[in-house]
């Protein structure tokens, strides 16, 4: 057995005042309990140095990159990688990352894989951006993703770290299947999401008391349909006037949830996760090799 042993480190609301420094000391904290409880990796929230501020329509570019990191680590967030190397703890953490590529600012929503020993080993941009582009004001609150952030440009990859194969995605990818088989494609033994999910989804009320059971079935159904764990994490409660689900969970290759928090703030739950229980959905019913009809799957990517 290979056991990686895994904490879901929830998050309660960040207000809009609440400084990195303070949201840090949240984060380490977290960290500490985990390491306490023989913890081998955590797993933060997307966007987990700041309030979720898509929820606001900005017209100055100054006030956005306000909340974006323009290096990782930087001052503020050194102190999590300084603890993750003492206390040989990796993580995973979302946040806003703004750089300078291809001669121009670039604006991602970024997720980092940090090993034990502090250092940086996979990086991963959110792929499918939900919400809009403009302002739109019948709303009661904006999902202005589409406006702040481009479109991730690496791809889904995996990273061979804590003796597995791990993937990361964020938020409104684990509603789609085609994020977790491209990474089961590449064999990914466990899969990092961070979310922010409101309760209320404006254009589509009528789903709104359906949002935790459609957060347990994608990624139960992500996990087990590519034999692989998955652990999602929540910003949860009430963050400036917004209801976010918690909900944060551990879910087996099996699909059953092994793992859960079950309040509304910064919470720490935690699993055993024996990667090498992913052998028998990759070795049967969900050997690609063998039972995969791609030629048949043609319509996925021509439109
Ligand atoms: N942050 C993020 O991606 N949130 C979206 C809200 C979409 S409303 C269905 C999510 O998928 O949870």
């Amino acid at each position: 057995s290979r056991v990686l042993t895994v904490g879901a480190a929830q998050l309660g609301p960040i207000a809009l005042n609440e400084s990195r420094k303070v949201v840090v000391e949240r984060l380490v904290s977290l960290l500490e309990q985990a390491a306490r409880h023989g913890c081998d990796l955590v797993v933060y929230p997307e966007l987990a140095l700041t309030t979720f501020f898509p929820r606001w329509y900005f017209e100055d570019q100054a006030q956005v990159d306000a909340f974006f990191e323009r290096q990782m680590p930087g001052p503020d967030t050194q102190p999590l990688f300084d603890t993750a190397r003492k206390l040989g703890v990796g993580f995973c953490l979302g946040y806003a990352e703004l750089t300078q590529e291809d001669g121009r600012a670039r604006h991602f929503n970024t997720s980092i894989l940090v090993d034990q020993a502090g250092e940086i080993v996979g990086k991963y941009r959110k792929v499918h951006l939900p919400g809009h582009a403009e302002h739109e004001p019948w709303r009661a609150f904006q999902h202005l993703e589409k406006r702040y952030f481009e479109t991730g440009n690496l791809g889904f990859p995996v990273f061979r770290a804590f003796g597995g194969v791990i993937g990361i995605a964020i938020c409104n990818d684990r509603r789609w299947s085609e994020t977790y088989r491209v990474m089961g494609l590449q064999g990914v033994e466990m899969v990092l999401i961070g979310y922010n999910t409101p309760v209320h989804n404006p254009p589509a009320p009528e789903h709104d008391n359906l949002s935790n059971f459609h957060n347990e079935l994608v990624m139960q159904a992500g996990a087990y349909q590519n034999g692989t764990w998955v652990v999602g994490v929540a910003k949860a409660g009430h963050e400036e006037g917004v209801d976010q689900i918690g909900n944060s969970i551990i879910v087996a290759p099996s699909g059953e949830i092994v793992g859960a928090c079950s309040t509304l703030g910064d919470e720490l739950a935690i699993a055993r996760c024996d990667l090498d229980l992913t052998q028998s959905y990759k070795n049967t019913v969900f050997n690609f090799a063998m039972h995969r009809e791609p030629h048949a799957y043609g319509l996925i990517v021509e439109r």
